[in-house]
Order: structure tokens, then sequence, then C-alpha cells
């Protein structure tokens, strides 16, 4: 998953866009980067790390300029090395820089077409520098010299018709101004925001709004499936629908874990839905278990504390930070993948003793993907003296890969993919085990915006909303995207070494 930001300003954005990537840190640790324009001239600073890491004075004073785009990153498609961090740039037929938060679900077709047949090269293995390239290739058959609104929504309508999955994107048109576009079905957000200035009204692009409240930016809406919007370099906003929105299906993922609680996101706040999550988990356990014997309710810190709190609520139990999270976690240096993740655990939580000792606890999670946190999360809570140790998950049981850029990794890898819950229980340990039913899910989220009936619950049903994965995409994607694909890419990429050196 990424974060994403483009802004259109009446003074410089560097130290602005810095800031919104800091707000959205949480969609993606990996690398970060930033593009600026300044009469012209591209200015530029990306690498591998937090954007704390990557940012030092000296970058930020060279990013000049009054717009300009910026990005943190999850790697999700691709390989995992700093060479691929965002924004990416081609010179033709304009200096164009994008950064975008998806997956392309017709990426390999893209670049096959691409390379072949339209003369462009492609430098990574990134889907995003198959969709800069399919923007640029679109912008050389409509584009004029001096690039218009017109121009850039007829190569938008066109990279609606040829990229399929789910994105949201910003692009800078260096000298004509930022773009901004999110895919029809409207999976991955988007906003828009706004902030008058004696020197004439600023705009902003933002994959949550929070990043618009810190700057002082209104939000003004979300851009819609399907909608380009256009902010020259004059400051003038020119937007447009450029396909039919199809069914608006907004990625649940976003609610029930990946999207700050402060944000709201298609007219729904992420924080409420949370909240009704845990009360509709509250009165599933009162039918599944009306004789429960469970004496106190502990989130998982820190995004299931707010279901976790309304559960306690709701069954008139007592809620208790059982575990303490460690904030100043250091990197882990060696450790790929599965290993990883099971180390890191006990870096991260330390149970509170008192809180468990002979207690029958209820531990709840915002999900269960893999499962190995919340096995090592269990033993943590008996060693802690836990007498039962009972575990609910905010969201239904993962059985699916995400492809629209929410890293839920190949089916096998998911601990609930083909198994019973029952059989999950057993595998992490819990004495039993409560998921959210789908529907209630759906309904928590719902409340907030009756027009959005659905949403993409594809790692929970197994649906596509884009109608175009096959068994044999799953398949390759499963290839590329297992904790063995990636630890093999890791070994063979001679991109590290440059990174190293470059850094
Ligand atoms: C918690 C986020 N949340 C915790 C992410 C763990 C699944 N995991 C999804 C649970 S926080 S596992 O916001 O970072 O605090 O099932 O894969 O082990």
């Amino acid at each position: 998953m990424c974060g994403i930001v483009g802004i259109v300003g009446t003074s410089p954005v560097n130290q602005r866009i810095y800031d919104a990537l800091t707000v959205l840190q949480h969609r993606g640790q990996d690398s970060a980067g930033i593009m600026t324009a300044d009469a012209g001239e591209l200015c530029v600073r990306k690498g591998a790390g937090l954007v704390r890491d990557v940012f030092q004075q000296h970058h930020m004073l060279e990013l000049r300029g009054n717009a300009g785009i910026g990005h943190v990153r999850y790697p999700t498609a691709g390989c995992d090395s700093a060479s691929e961090a965002q924004p990416f740039y081609v010179n033709a037929p304009y200096g164009i820089c994008l950064a975008h938060n998806g997956n392309l679900t017709n990426a390999a077709e893209l670049a096959d077409v691409l390379t072949r047949e339209e003369r462009r090269h492609l430098n990574s293995e990134s889907d995003s520098e198959v969709l800069l390239n399919v923007l640029a290739s679109e912008l050389q058959r409509v584009g004029t010299p001096r690039v218009t609104p017109a121009d850039i929504f007829a190569a938008t309508s066109a990279v609606y018709r040829r990229c399929r999955g789910g994105y949201a994107v910003v692009v800078m048109v260096i000298g004509h101004g930022v773009l901004g576009f999110r895919d029809p079905h409207g999976i991955r957000p988007l906003v828009l925001g706004e902030r008058r200035t004696a020197r004439g009204t600023e705009y902003m692009l933002a994959s949550e709004n929070v990043a618009l409240d810190m700057l002082g930016f209104d939000l003004v809406r979300d851009v819609a499936p399907g909608e380009a919007v256009f902010i020259d370099e004059q400051g003038r906003l020119h937007s447009q629908q450029c396909v039919a929105t199809m069914r608006h299906t907004p990625c649940i993922f976003e609610y029930v874990y990946f999207a700050r609680p402060d944000s709201i996101i298609d007219n729904i706040s992420v924080y409420r839905a949370r909240m009704r999550m845990g009360e509709r988990l509250a009165d599933k356990i009162r039918r599944t278990h009306p004789d429960h014997d469970i004496d106190v309710v502990i989130p998982i810190p820190d995004t299931s504390r707010t279901s976790a709190l309304q559960m306690a609520q709701k069954l008139r139990i007592k809620y208790r930070e059982g575990f303490n999270k460690n904030r100043y976690i250091g990197r882990t240096f060696i450790m790929p993948g599965q290993e990883m993740r099971e180390k890191s655990v006990r870096r991260k939580l330390n149970a509170i003793d008192l809180e468990f000792r002979g207690k029958n606890v209820l531990l709840v999670d915002d999900s269960i993907v893999r499962g190995t946190t919340s096995a090592q999360i269990i033993e943590l809570a008996r060693e802690a003296g836990a007498r039962k140790v009972y575990f609910a998950s905010a969201a239904p049981p993962v059985r699916y890969p995400n492809v629209y850029g929410i890293d839920m990794p190949a089916a096998s890898e998911l601990v609930a993919a083909g198994r019973s819950e029952e059989e999950v229980a057993r595998l992490i340990g819990a004495d039993w085990l409560v998921y959210q039913d789908l529907t209630d899910l759906v309904a928590a989220c719902q409340h907030d915006n009756a027009k959005i009936s659905e949403f993409d619950t594809s790692c929970f049903s197994g649906e596509y909303v884009t109608g175009d994965v096959t068994p044999e995409y799953l398949t390759q994607l499963q290839r590329d995207r297992s904790d063995a694909a990636r630890s093999r890419r890791r070994a063979l990429t001679p991109g590290q070494l440059r990174v190293v050196s470059g850094a």
C-alpha cells in the first residue's frame, strides 16, 4: 500500500509535501520520494526508508518550486529495492512524474505492448512505471505543444480504457500542472482539498484527508471514481469524468486497518466504522457464546483499540490495556519475511502480567492475515498468566489475496485460506475464536454513506470487482509475491549494491 500527495501552491511546496508524507507514513514505510518543479526544472529526492530518514535539510533546500508530488511506498508488486522508490519520471512527450497507490491487474500485458509496439523503455518491474508509460504514450498521441486540460483528459480517458485494477494516481506535468485520478471503481482513495491565500487558491490531492487537515487545506471532496482533476500552473482547477463510474466499491480494508482513524474516506468516518465493527462483533459474541466467561477485553494495539472499547462496553466487560507497544522499535537488519515478522512481535509488544494473571481474556485484533503474530500474542498472554485466551477479529477470515494494492500475500500464506474457523483457532492457539461476519463488516462501513452499497471485499469473499482476475493471474501473483519469491529477489537484485553506495 502507498500514500500519495500532490500540491499546486502559491508558495514553495517542499516542506508541505514532506509534512503530508509524514502524515501518510502509515501507508508505507519502505521508501519515500518527492519531485517538485521550479521554472521548468525538475527537482528530485527519493530513497529507501522512512520520510524522516530519506530527506535531509540539503535535499529539502533543493526541492524548489510551487508544485510537486510525493509518495510513500509499501511494496506490493515488483521488487522491494530502493531503485523502485517513487515518483517515477519520463522525459517525453513532456516531463511527466507519477506517484501511484494501488496495483494494476493487467500490468504484464501492458508492459508487453508498451515495449514491443509503443517503443517505450521500462526500467523496473513496477506497475507504476507501466502506468506512467501508458499515460505518456497516450499524451504523445493526443498532446499539443502546450498541453491543455483537454489533452490531459483525453489521455486519462485512454488510461482508463487500458489499465485495470485499483489505482489512485498523482501526476505532475512539469511546467503545466498536477493531475489526479482514481480507478473507475474507486477502490483506492483520493481526496481534493483547497486553501485560499492572499495570492490565490492552492489545491492539494492526497490519499487521506488527514494530510489536508494538517496543512490547513479544506476538504473539497473525494475524487470521483473515473474522474480526472487537473490543477494547472496558474492554480486553476479543471475536472472531468473520463469514464462512466462503474460500481463504486471502495476497498473495505482501508476501514478495517489501513487508513488512519481520523480520516474520512468516501464520506465514511474510519473511526466510526471501527466503533461499529466492535459493536457488531459484541452482538455476535452474545449470540454465539451466550454463556461466555470472559473477564476482560484486551486490544492488540493500535488499530483494534477503537473496536475493542466498543465491544467491552456493549458486553459490559472490563476493558484493559494489557499490552504495551514500543514506539521506538529499531530496524530489523537481517531477518527477511516470516522470520522477521515472528521475532519482531516480542520486540514490539510486552504484556502487563497483572492484567492477565488468572483471567479469561478476550484479545481483539483488527484482522488475522498470516496468523503468525496472533499466535505469538496468544502465547504472550498465556505466559503472562491468562487462564483462557479467546480471540476476536474485527474482520472476517482473510482467505484470498488482495490484488488491488494491499499487501495480502499469496493464498498459501493466509492462515484462513482453505481452513475452517475452528482450524484457525487451533493453529493460533486460541480457546475460541470469533470472526466478524462479512455482512456486519459491510453494514458497519456503509452506515455513514447510503450511496455506497458495495465495497471491494475480495480478500474475504474471493469476488474481484474488476472481473478480470483469473486463477492464472493469482498463480502468477503467488509466484511473484510470496515470501520465498521476495527473498529470492533480494538475493539476486544487483540494484542493492547501487543503492548502498548512492544512499
Ligand atoms: C495493527 C495492524 N494489524 C494487526 C494488521 C497479523 C495481522 N495484522 C494486520 C494484525 S497496527 S497476522 O495498526 O499496526 O497496530 O495475522 O498476519 O499475524
